[in-house]
C-alpha cells in the first residue's frame, strides 16, 4: 500500500473540506433555484472518496457510482468549476449542463457517471472491468452503490459473473445507514450487507468509513487483488449522510441526536485533529486551506453563474441519429 504520509493528511483535508463546502453552496445556490432538479448530497461520506483516490492509480483505473455523484469526478480530476456549471444547467458544464445532477460523466477522467437507476450501475462496472480484462489492460473499475442497491437482483447477477469471469473490479456498498428513508434494518433479515460476497465466494468485509485510513487500507488490498487477476471483492464501507436523501426530506425517519452521532466522528475533523496531534500543520496554517477551500468554492460559483445556458439546437446534437431516421425534419438546419 502507498504510505500515508504528511502530504496524504494535508491532502485529504484540503480534498474532503473542499467537497463538503462545494456540497453545502450547491444546497445554498438550490434553495436560490440557481440549480434545479433532484440534488443528493454527500456530505459526511467524504472519507470514501478520499481513502479510495489513495489506493487507485487515478492515471489508469475508473469509477462509477450511482446519482450522490457530485464529488467523485472532481476526485479523479474533473475541473470543480465544470461540475458546478453543470449543475447550473450551464453550457460549460461536463455534459454541456444537459446532464444536471444525477449525470456528471467525464470518459476522459474515467468517470463513468452519475446513474439514477439504483443499481444500475453494478453490471456496467462489471462491464468496465470486463473490457480492460478483455484487453489485456491492467486497469481496475472501483462500483460504487448504495444499501439500497444491495438488495436489487442485479447486484447478484453481477456478483455471479464477476467471479466466474475473475473481474478486476471492487465493488463498494456505501451503507450510510439508508435507502431514501428505509433504514438498513427495516430491508433485510440481517444488516451485515458485506456477507452478500459469501454466496460467491468473493473476498468481502466491513470498513469503518469514517476514516479515510481505513478505507486507504482495504480498498488498496481489493485493489491489488484486483490488479493481479485475483478478481473482485465486496467492501462494505460504514459510513453515514448528514443530509437528507435529496433536498426535499423532512427526514422523519431518523432523530437529530442521531445525526449528532456521527458527527462525533466526522472524518475531516479525524483528519484535522491527527494533523494538529501530530504538527503536520499549525492552527493558522489550517486556517490558510479554509481560506484556500473558500476562495476555490467562491470561483466554482462565479464561472458557473457567469456561464451561458446551451444554445437550444445543442439538444439536437446529443441524441442518437441515423441519416434514414424518419422523425428529423424538427432538426432546425
Ligand atoms: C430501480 C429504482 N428503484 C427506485 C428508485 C427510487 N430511488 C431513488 S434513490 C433510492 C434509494 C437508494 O438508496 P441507497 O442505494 O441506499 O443510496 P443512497 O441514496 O443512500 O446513497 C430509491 C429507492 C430508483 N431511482 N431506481
Ligand atoms: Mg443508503
Amino acid at each position: 500500500m502507498k504510505k500515508i504520509t504528511k502530504a496524504t493528511y494535508l491532502k485529504w483535508y484540503e480534498d474532503m473540506l473542499f467537497w463538503r463546502k462545494f456540497e453545502d453552496k450547491l444546497a445554498q445556490v438550490y434553495i436560490q433555484q440557481k440549480v434545479r432538479g433532484f440534488l443528493h448530497l454527500y456530505n459526511g461520506q467524504e472519507a470514501i472518496l478520499a481513502g479510495t483516490l489513495h489506493a487507485m492509480d487515478t492515471d489508469k483505473d475508473r469509477l462509477i457510482t450511482a446519482y450522490r455523484n457530485h464529488v467523485q469526478p472532481i476526485g479523479m480530476g474533473v475541473d470543480p468549476k465544470r461540475v458546478m456549471a453543470e449543475l447550473y444547467g450551464k453550457g460549460t458544464g461536463t455534459s454541456q449542463g444537459l446532464g444536471g445532477s444525477m449525470h456528471i460523466f467525464s470518459k476522459e477522467h474515467r468517470f463513468y457517471g452519475g446513474h439514477g437507476i439504483v443499481g444500475g450501475q453494478i453490471p456496467l462496472g462489471a462491464g468496465l472491468a470486463f473490457a480492460d480484462q478483455y484487453h489485456d489492460r491492467d486497469n481496475v473499475t472501483i462500483t460504487y452503490f448504495g444499501d439500497g442497491a444491495a438488495r436489487q437482483g442485479s447486484l447478484h447477477e453481477t456478483f455471479n459473473l464477476a467471479m466466474l469471469w475473475n473481474l478486476p473490479v471492487v465493488f463498494c456498498v456505501e451503507n450510510n445507514g439508508y435507502a431514501m428513508g428505509t433504514s438498513v434494518a427495516r430491508t433485510a433479515n440481517h444488516t451485515d450487507i458485506w456477507k452478500l460476497g459469501l454466496g460467491y465466494e468473493m473476498p468481502c468485509g466491513p470498513v469503518d468509513a469514517m476514516n479515510p485510513v481505513k478505507v486507504a487500507e482495504a480498498m488498496s488490498e481489493a485493489i491489488e487483488r484486483a490488479r493481479t487477476g485475483g478478481g473482485p471483492t465486496f467492501l462494505e464501507l460504514k459510513t453515514y449522510r448528514y443530509r437528507g436523501h435529496s433536498m426535499s426530506d423532512a427526514q422523519k425517519y431518523r432523530t437529530k441526536d442521531e445525526v449528532a452521532e456521527y458527527q462525533k466522528i466526522d472524518p475531516i475533523t479525524q483528519v484535522k485533529e491527527i494533523i494538529l496531534d501530530k504538527k503536520y500543520a499549525t492552527e493558522d496554517e489550517v486556517k490558510e486551506i479554509d481560506q484556500r477551500v473558500k476562495d476555490l468554492v467562491k470561483e466554482c460559483e462565479e464561472f458557473a453563474e457567469n456561464s451561458d445556458f446551451p444554445e437550444k439546437n445543442v439538444m439536437y446534437d446529443v441524441v442518437y441519429e441515423q441519416e434514414d431516421y424518419p422523425f428529423l425534419s424538427h432538426k432546425p438546419v
